[in-house]
């Protein structure tokens, strides 16, 4: 068994983030792949919140962890690994409000931008979720890609604020997490700023493999779905 074990799901890209990150940092691991295999009273029992993904590892308290970022923050703390989580509180504190910013603002709208294209259910209480008509859950969906906008402009001014990452000159785990979830924007034809496209390839380019391997299963399910409302 490896160090680190992480139960995943490869569409999604809240999984994509961590596993971009083991392989950055070099970790050992292994990755159980869940889809179909989750909700079982053993996973429930690792994992009441029945989220992807989850980490395994001797070290935790009760022998598992799920969200993603606490994921990168545990494992970062527990290697030492500066380069990807600066251990200067000040530094440290920019990661930390860029990733709490992702998973509280960012991440909700882009939801209900891109889970319609990729036939992904929503939350109880949404939209989307509701009894609305089709129009207005059409509209949901515009309304929520419109807003991208706002986000995302934060993230270029200010997390970036003229750096080539939100880690300065090399990547740290809130631009693992940024890249990550910017995928998903592929679904709907997005058109993402010159500036976003840049720092995707910049990612890409500098994380290399560790990068594109477990992406290219984001893009194959993004292409699939793309595929079958052609
Ligand atoms: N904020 C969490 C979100 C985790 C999450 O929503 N995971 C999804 C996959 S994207 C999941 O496991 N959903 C339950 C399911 O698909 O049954 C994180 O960043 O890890």
């Amino acid at each position: 068994m490896a160090t680190n074990t992480l139960s995943i799901l490869k569409p999604s890209v809240n999984n994509l983030t961590t596993r971009i990150f083991v392989r950055a940092a070099g970790l050992d691991y292994e990755e159980l792949d869940m889809w179909g295999n989750k909700s079982t009273p053993e996973f429930l029992a690792k994992d009441p919140a029945d989220l992807t993904p989850l980490l395994e590892e001797a070290g935790l308290p009760r022998g598992s962890l799920w969200e993603s970022c606490a994921i990168m923050q545990y494992l970062c703390n527990k290697h030492g690994l500066d380069e990807f989580y600066p251990s200067d509180a000040g530094e440290r504190a920019m990661v930390d409000s860029a990733m709490f910013y992702l998973t509280g603002t960012l991440y909700p709208l882009l939801a209900r931008a891109t889970y319609p294209a990729l036939g992904f259910g929503q939350y109880p209480g949404e939209v989307a979720t509701s009894d609305a008509g089709d129009e207005m859950k059409a509209k949901a969906q515009k309304d929520a890609e419109a807003a991208l906008a706002g986000p995302l402009e934060v993230y270029r001014a200010w997390f970036l604020g003229g750096k080539q990452f939100i880690g300065g000159d090399t990547p740290s785990i809130a631009d693992i997490r940024f890249a990550a979830t910017l995928e998903f924007l592929r679904a709907i034809d997005y058109e993402f700023p010159a500036w976003a496209e840049e720092y995707m390839t910049a990612m890409e380019t500098t994380l290399g493999e560790a990068y594109s391997e477990p992406a290219a299963d984001v893009r194959g399910y993004i292409d699939y779905v793309r595929s079958q409302s052609a």
